[in-house]
């Protein structure tokens, strides 16, 4: 099984590395967007191209594998985890950044055998930064290997997190409170507008937790191999396993730090994809 995912890996990493070229082509911004399901929700063209051309490319080499991509379910497709090999898409992580040309966006691209993402991959290619990671075998940046920090405690940590893409009123209080707690109780708070990134930057110790509630299972996917196999944690915002459907992530450098993150947050609980 190692080296069918050894081979799934190689063939997406070159699909990514040349879809890559179609968002760096717009590295000053990309002024014509749609709206999807709120003001702040996002699409252009760009992400429709970027997951086409890695869907036509994985599926002409693995045909019996399976995919949920944010924009083919964005138009109507059914958000399906099967046991089959399954390749979760966020073609542009962090839209609104792309839209702006700030240089924080990315392709993400999770790997999904029995459920367990076992490889994946988040390029930024405007900062040229290739994440990746296959079970077992250490997660890396452009081919360095990478580690998460060693801070355990909350008033150490330095914390990512985002106000995410939903105006719904409870939503964006519970975002104030959280954005309160880690302020005043964490080193620092970052904000890079994508999630795969910002999971990324836990993996490689830039930071140390990352939470979001309300991303998708495409934003996450990648991120939570690449988090584990640096020898992070993904877990459930309330302290228990992952589940990569239930719009809710919680990722630290020590399971010390998530726990005691688990125990602080307020919980919000969106609907599933
Ligand atoms: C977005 C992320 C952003 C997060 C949103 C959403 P998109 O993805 O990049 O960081 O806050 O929940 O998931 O829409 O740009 O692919």
């Amino acid at each position: 099984m190692s080296d069918e995912i050894t081979n799934y890996f190689n063939v997406a990493v070159e699909l990514v590395k040349n879809a890559g070229n179609l968002i760096s082509e717009f590295r000053s911004g990309c002024k014509v967007f749609e709206v999807k399901s709120s003001d702040i929700d996002l699409v252009t063209e760009i992400d429709k191209k970027v997951e086409e051309t890695l869907i036509g490319g994985l599926s002409k080499s693995f045909p019996s594998h399976k995919f949920i991509g944010e924009e083919s379910v964005a138009s109507g497709d059914k958000c399906i985890l099967s046991d089959d090999p399954t390749w979760i898409i966020d073609p542009v992580d962090g839209t609104l950044n792309f839209i702006h040309g700030y240089p924080c966006s990315c392709i993400s691209l999770g790997l999904a055998i029995n459920k367990k993402v076992v490889a994946g991959i988040i390029y930024n290619p405007v900062l040229n930064q290739l994440f990746t990671a296959i079970e077992g075998r250490g997660a890396f940046l452009n081919s360095t290997p990478i580690h998460v920090s060693q801070v355990k405690e909350l008033k150490n940590a330095l914390i990512s997190f985002e106000a995410g893409t939903s105006r719904d009123e409870e939503k964006q209080k519970l975002v104030l409170e959280n954005f309160e707690l880690i302020t005043t109780k964490g080193q620092g708070v970052r904000c890079l507008g994508s999630a795969a990134l910002n999971m990324a930057m836990v993996a490689m110790g830039g930071s140390d937790a990352y939470f979001e509630f309300g991303i998708h299972a495409w934003d996450i996917a990648a991120g939570d191999i690449i988090i584990r196999e640096a020898g992070g944690v993904c877990i459930d915002p309330a302290g228990g396993p992952l589940d990569l459907l239930s719009r809710r992530v919680l990722c630290a450098s020590t399971p010390e730090l998530a726990q005691e993150l688990a125990k602080s947050l307020k919980q919000f609980y969106p609907e599933r994809d």
